[in-house]
């Protein structure tokens, strides 16, 4: 094993959920400093091995529920991400019980929204049962530091370095 794969071993693993354009794969790009650039999730991918980035269907198809919650046995914390700017949301109350894991939520996209669709965003991720919630942008990199701080995964920590 190498020293990286070591360290990466005692880190938490962290899933992401929200629907396709949530800005799950953004944020993970985000987390890595990885160039900030589009592209489809078709399937579940493990990212440093330590973000576990999930494809929108998972959450906007019912049926797909089991595989969420297969997938979080390997997760340690789960981020239920909610783009402010979306009208409504997908999750249903009380989602978190779902997972036998902490869940955290994660408003996204704080930079072109304002304070009344943030504060919705909050109350979705509330009713869903996010027991803590933050607030990011992915582009400007607004509150993600602090996120990083809450998941213990300090940004001067080169996580991610490729
Ligand atoms: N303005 C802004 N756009 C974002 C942010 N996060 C993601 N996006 C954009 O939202 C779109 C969907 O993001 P993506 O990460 O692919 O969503 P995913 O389907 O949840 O993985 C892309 O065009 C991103 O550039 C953000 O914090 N601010
Ligand atoms: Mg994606």
């Amino acid at each position: 094993m190498t020293d990286r794969q070591m360290a990466n071993r005692k880190k938490k693993r962290i899933m992401l959920i929200g629907r396709s354009t949530a800005g799950k794969t953004t944020l993970c790009q985000r987390i890595f400093n990885e160039d900030i650039r589009y592209h489809k999730t078709q399937t579940v991918t493990v990212e440093h091995e330590v973000m576990i980035d999930t494809p929108g269907e998972y959450l906007e198809r019912r049926g797909f529920r089991g595989a969420l919650m297969v997938t979080s046995t390997e997760a340690d914390i789960i981020l239920l991400l909610q783009d402010a700017t979306e009208n409504g949301t997908m999750y249903p109350g009380q989602f978190s019980t779902m997972f036998a894991k902490p869940c955290l939520g994660v408003v996204t996209k704080i930079d072109i929204a304002d304070e009344k669709q943030i504060r919705d965003a909050e109350i979705y991720l509330k009713a869903a049962g996010a027991h803590k919630i933050y607030r990011v942008s992915s582009v400007t990199g607004e509150g993600v530091e602090e996120l990083l701080r809450e998941l213990d995964m300090p940004e001067s920590d080169e996580a991610g370095g490729k």
